[in-house]
């Protein structure tokens, strides 16, 4: 568990206390807090492989087998961690809060585990796999087998997520640029702030909030929010519910 530091929060407990309507964007930073990887942290690489040329339709295209043979690592990664006491205070933040929406570019599914609700999963999710060309869609719980990826409609089962180069849903990316446009209080919590169109949601030219950022390091949000935490999520989430 990782020693929590008291970091100086000044006004940010009262602003939680009196918003209307609250927006968290959150990234894989969030999630290193239960010991995964960062989506940059695995380095960009994953064996030799750039991983925006396997998170990619022509990625999957090339070589489907070895597209799910590292979505299926991470899926067992996400099913052997818990979500972090800053999953958690989220959620709790939540059951609070009169106005509240979480959007997320994780796909590991720990703010769901967490107990949060009102959930967008900008980027998709692991949990779920659905087929290249018609629309059916299985639980992707295990592993998947790679070599057992056709389905009988002629098209191939791959993993429910949002590659780059994709549209995202978008009734999820309507509901999360609504809820940036209402909300008076926000929060960018563990993203670098570099992936499109998940980082616009945070700049102002999409929400009247005052932004606030939560993040060891600066990100390519810093210079736009109100203000920047140098801090981790389990340093100030839990300390915000408490
Ligand atoms: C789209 C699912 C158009 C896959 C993901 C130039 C060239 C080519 C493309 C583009 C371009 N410019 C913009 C684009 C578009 C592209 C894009 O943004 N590229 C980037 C690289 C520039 N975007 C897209 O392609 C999107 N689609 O634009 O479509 C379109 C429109 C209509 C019709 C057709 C097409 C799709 C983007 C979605 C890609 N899929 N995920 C998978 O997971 O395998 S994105 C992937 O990156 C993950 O979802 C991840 O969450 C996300 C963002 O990364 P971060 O979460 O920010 O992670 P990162 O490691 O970067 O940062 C972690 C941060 O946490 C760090 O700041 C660190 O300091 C901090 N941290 C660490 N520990 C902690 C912490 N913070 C707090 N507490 C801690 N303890």
């Amino acid at each position: 568990m990782a020693v929590q530091q008291a970091v100086e929060l000044g006004d940010l407990a009262e602003r939680l206390e009196t918003a209307r309507s609250i927006f968290v964007l959150t990234g894989s930073g969030i999630s290193a807090e239960s010991g995964l990887p960062t989506f940059r942290g695995i380095g960009g690489l994953w064996r030799t492989h750039r991983v925006e040329e396997l998170a990619s339709p022509a990625g999957f295209e090339r070589d489907p087998q070895l597209v799910w043979t590292w979505y299926n690592e991470r899926r067992r990664a996400h099913l052997g961690v818990e979500p972090s006491a800053a999953h958690v205070a989220l959620a709790r933040i939540e059951q609070r809060a009169a106005d509240f929406t979480l959007a997320t570019q994780n796909v590991d599914s720990l703010h769901l585990r967490a107990g949060s609700r009102n959930v967008l999963e900008l980027h998709g999710k692991l949990r779920e796999a659905k087929c290249t060309r018609c629309d059916a869609r299985r639980p992707f719980d295990a592993t998947f087998d790679p070599d057992a990826i056709d389905h009988d409609c002629g098209g191939m089962w791959r993993p429910d997520i949002v590659w780059f180069g994709e549209a995202l849903p978008r009734d999820v990316l309507e509901a999360a640029f609504a809820a940036a446009s209402r909300a008076d209080l926000m929060l960018v919590i563990g993203t670098s702030g570099i992936v499109q169109p998940a980082a616009s949601l945070a700049t102002k030219r999409n929400t009247r909030a005052y932004v606030v950022e939560i993040n060891p390091e600066e990100t390519a949000l810093t210079e736009q929010v109100d203000r920047s935490i140098r801090a981790r999520a389990s340093d100030v989430l839990p300390q915000l519910v408490a």
